[in-house]
């Protein structure tokens, strides 16, 4: 979730708009423990994974719920690298690979968690490396839900889950 902030026009308006930011970030948290809602498809729990120094490439996981009909997740992009690519990973034979898929189907009323070992986001080109505790901006294009801007937060490699 990205807050925008308004410049100030009226000094009167100080208390308000004061209690109007709390309350904004009120939302942000709750969107954070909740997920970013877009029509039927709930976004949650973004993490990326923090990247060595002229390491290529990321991996960004997150979940989908999808409360409706069949979507699916079409393309993702950020500004942290130059392409961004839907991949899954299978064994094929004794060794763990990784391929392109042209998208990620979310059938109606299922979830879907992209995780390390299974479907995920590759960054591929990243313009710096991604660095604990930082965030930044991912896209997120599907076939019917549409288009939303979610905020990932960096953790570091080995970060146990909560
Ligand atoms: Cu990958």
């Amino acid at each position: 979730m990205i807050a925008v902030l308004r410049p100030q026009r009226d000094l009167p308006m100080k208390l308000p708009s004061l209690l109007t930011g709390l309350a904004l970030a009120l939302v942000g948290i709750c969107a954070a423990a909740d997920g970013v809602k877009l029509g039927n498809i709930t976004i949650a729990h973004p993490i990326a994974r923090a990247t060595a120094p002229g390491q290529p490439t990321g991996g960004a996981f997150l979940t989908l719920e999808n409360h409706g009909a069949d979507d699916r997740l079409l393309s993702v992009s950020s500004a942290v690298s130059k392409s961004v690519e839907l991949h899954s990973m299978a064994m094929q034979g004794d060794v763990m690979r990784m391929r392109e898929v042209n998208a990620i189907d979310l059938p109606a009323g299922k979830t879907v968690e992209l995780k390390p070992g299974g479907l995920h986001i590759m960054l591929v080109g990243l313009k710096a490396p991604l660095k604990a505790g930082e965030r930044f901006a991912m896209k997120l294009r599907f076939e019917k839900a549409g288009e939303v801007t979610i905020d990932v937060p960096v953790e570091a490699v080995g970060t146990p889950k909560r």
